[in-house]
């Protein structure tokens, strides 16, 4: 992108080269004096220079959100969902621009930057439908003249914890959730991509105010982990933290939340392999396992890090899988012809070459990649896409590397194939090609894969936003997005109704004088 072109993306979305980094709906502030550089990992030029929240910026900022939960739960919950549907028509009208930087920003081709912007339209939808649905059931008493039942209500404001990979979607599957549910939002986006952040804080906050939404129902807060981010944890005012990272952090978010006694959503690392049977579709099976692997450059929380392919298949697979490979066109993600964009930052190339090290010692070979490009823009951020040979048990497959590297194995019998499968610690995303019945049933049965996500002849990435995400084990535990994803962002209360006068206690226990 020209400089030219940048610029004009900055002024359609509100966006200037020195910005604070926090607001709570009216303008940006910070005090900290702690700037924070913002670089494209393409070209490494400076993007913008952000002034982080310090502890005062984030007290003035929470006081808000707190004091628009009285406000905000108040308001019947199809008028909440009426707002964010025209948060969705706002993202329809600015999808080509957010998109456009969520490639320069994150990295990511502008397709599917385009398509991270639908991913927030598309929930903002579901979200409007559940508005008006948010139900809990009615029960049947035992007691004479007496009926029970559930309700549902706004559970308070909501800590939201991004990551760079998805700099946008995932704050939409949470905070379309949370309005309608009645919850502020307080977001703070990952450091590498605050941008994207205070853009889509732009359009909302617009939506929010022709619609006479008071301040401090969504909120932004760039600042460091360090401080921000642990005030946030230990804040008795936000009853829910939603957290998408690594499985490290999410450790740390667990404890610190769970020492309070208060709620996690936690969205952590991924270690999802599809299982090729020799009975699958061929055709099928290489383009999932193609976009799984190579797609946004294996930095989704849902890439796919494993193939375990049936002996009968493997040389033939891998050869294709290599063609394909080699026509790979690596380069600036905001090229249409570019199916690769660049790694995040130098850090994440480092990471990349450190596990193709440990592979090595680990018996692994590399079958086609293994290498860090050139800079083409100035940036040494480029890798090849690498695919490894290597046994599921070696250290290094059990970690999550986030980088385009593809662990391949072979495996004779399903049950042995399903073993290796969920023998890592992670558990978010799996899949099996299979035209055989019988073993797909058993890839979905309580005998089969062991994620959160398990899917028949789909690759591991690109779930749509109608099914619960969020994965088992060392992944969390956590659900976003849909299906009854919502109960997390309320709270539950069982009310026992006695309309006939009489008291009758459960149970049959007798009590009186
Ligand atoms: C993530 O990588 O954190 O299923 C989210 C997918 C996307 C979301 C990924 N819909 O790949």
């Amino acid at each position: 992108m020209t400089p030219q072109e940048t610029k004009k993306l900055f002024k359609a979305l509100g966006l200037k080269s020195r910005m604070d980094g926090a607001s709570y709906g009216g303008d940006w502030f910070a005090s900290s004096g702690d700037w924070l550089e913002v670089h494209s990992p393409t070209s490494g030029d400076l993007l913008a220079k952000i002034q982080q929240a310090g502890e005062a910026d984030y007290a003035k900022l929470m006081e808000k959100a707190d004091q628009a939960f009285r406000h905000w739960r108040a308001i019947p919950a199809p008028k909440r969902g009426e707002i964010v549907r025209n948060i969705g028509v706002a993202l329809r009208a600015k999808k080509g621009e957010l998109g456009r930087l969520v490639s320069l920003e994150m990295g990511k081709i502008l397709t599917e930057g385009l398509g991270e912007v639908q991913e927030m339209i598309d929930v903002c939808d579901f979200a409007v439908g559940l508005s008006r649905t948010l139900s809990g059931p009615t029960l049947q008493s035992e007691r004479p003249m007496h009926r029970m039942m559930e309700q549902w209500h706004p559970l308070g404001p909501v800590g939201v914890i991004t990551a760079f990979n998805f700099p946008v979607a995932v704050w939409a599957w949470n905070s379309a959730l949370a309005f309608v549910c009645g919850d502020p939002v307080v977001w703070k986006p990952s450091s590498k991509t605050p941008l994207c952040a205070i853009a889509t804080h732009n359009i909302v906050t617009a939506v929010l105010r022709a619609n006479g939404v008071p301040e401090g129902v969504s909120s932004v807060v760039v600042g460091r982990g360090s401080n921000i981010g642990e005030r946030m944890l230990g804040d008795a005012r936000l009853p829910l933290i939603s957290a998408t990272g690594s499985t490290k952090m999410g450790k740390r978010i667990g404890q610190v939340v769970g020492a309070r006694l208060g709620r996690t959503i936690l969205e952590l690392g991924g270690n999802n392999a599809l299982i090729i049977s020799d009975k699958a579709d061929m055709a099928g099976a290489l383009a999932a396992a193609f976009f799984g692997a190579v797609g946004t450059a294996g930095q989704r929380c849902t890439s796919t890090r494993r193939l375990i392919i049936h002996e009968k298949m493997f040389e033939t697979f891998i050869a294709k899988m290599i063609a394909n490979y080699k026509s790979v066109k690596i380069g600036d993600p905001l090229d249409p012809k570019t199916l690769m964009g660049p790694l995040i930052d130098e850090e994440a190339v480092s990471d990349f070459e450190a596990a193709l090290t440990a592979a090595r010692q680990q018996g692994g070979k590399v079958l086609y990649g293994g290498k860090v490009l050139n800079p083409p823009f100035g940036r040494r951020t480029f890798v090849l896409p690498t695919i490894v040979e290597i046994a599921n048990d070696a250290p290094i497959v059990q970690t999550e590397t986030f980088a385009p590297i593809l662990y391949v194995m072979r495996y004779r019998t399903i049950d042995e194939a399903i073993v290796m499968h969920n023998s890592v610690p992670q558990g978010l995303s799996s899949g099996i090609f299979s035209d055989s019945v019988a073993e797909a049933e058993a890839f979905v049965s309580f005998r089969g894969s062991d994620c959160g996500i398990a899917n028949i002849n789909v690759g591991t990435s690109g779930a749509e936003i109608g099914g619960a995400f969020g994965g088992e084990k060392e992944t969390g535990g956590g659900r976003e997005s849909g299906s009854d994803s919502w109960k997390a962002y309320m709270r539950r209360q069982t009310n026992t109704v006695n309309w006939g006068g009489e008291i009758h206690l459960a149970q049959g226990v007798e009590f009186h004088v």
